[in-house]
């Protein structure tokens, strides 16, 4: 499928889900799955149809905005940063949910504590190689479950599920973890994602069922 008609059709998607009502319960599930998700236990892959292939070489994680220190952080210098591993639930809004995901890399806290972001940043803006971005409140991402993650079950993080690094938020819907995320902006002011302009929660929370806003 082309990028423009997969994206159309994930869009129509999440129209019909909230014509239908489905974007919230009454009584969320208080168990590990979340209301409205069923428990897969393969990897499914969700892309917009381009998996880039960055050479490590050239690979650089930029970390600008509203810091004291922007920093433009190679392959080795973000391997050389404490390294944390963590186990985790990974939720796809489009209703699928996997167990005991093991991701490994740099806590989220490590970069922030590196660029010291001022005073006013408050969200987080996430871009990627494929052109994808997502946004993020500054507050959800210093949970230390959060991660720029380049190990999965102790392997490298594939291509398709978007290494070299992607981003691991747990606590959120999986769009708003970056696949070979390229950026991170400090802001102070929200600016929407590429799914966010598209209708979906700028909030996605998944005990909720805050999928579309
Ligand atoms: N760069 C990028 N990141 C992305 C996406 C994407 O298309 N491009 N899709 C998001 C969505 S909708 C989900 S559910 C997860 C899917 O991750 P997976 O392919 O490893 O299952 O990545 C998220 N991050
Ligand atoms: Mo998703």
């Amino acid at each position: 499928m082309s990028k423009e008609r997969y994206i159309a059709a994930k869009e129509k998607w999440a129209e019909k889900q909230k014509a239908r009502g489905v974007t919230a319960r009454a009584t969320p599930s208080r168990d590990r799955l979340p209301p409205g998700q069923k428990l897969t236990t393969g990897f499914p892959v969700l892309d917009l149809g381009i998996q880039p292939k960055i050479p490590l070489a050239e690979w650089r994680l930029k970390l600008d905005g509203l810091v004291e220190e922007p920093v433009a952080l190679t392959w080795t210098e973000l391997n050389a940063l404490p390294q944390v591993q963590d186990v985790s639930d990974f939720h796809c809004v489009t209703t699928w949910s996997k167990y005991d995901c093991r991701w490994g890399g740099v806590a989220f806290t490590t970069l922030y504590e590196r660029v010291r972001p001022k005073p006013e940043a408050r969200f987080v803006y996430f871009t990627s190689y494929d052109g994808y971005s997502t946004n993020v409140a500054l507050e959800h991402c210093l949970d230390d479950d959060v991660l720029i993650a380049t190990s999965f079950e102790g392997e490298p993080v594939s291509r398709e599920h978007g290494g070299p690094a992607r981003v691991i938020i747990p606590k959120l819907y999986a769009w708003k973890g970056a696949k070979f995320v390229s950026g991170i902006t400090f802001l102070a002011e929200d600016k929407l994602g590429f799914w966010e302009v598209r209708g979906y929660s700028n909030t996605a929370d998944p005990w909720t069922e805050d999928r579309y806003a």
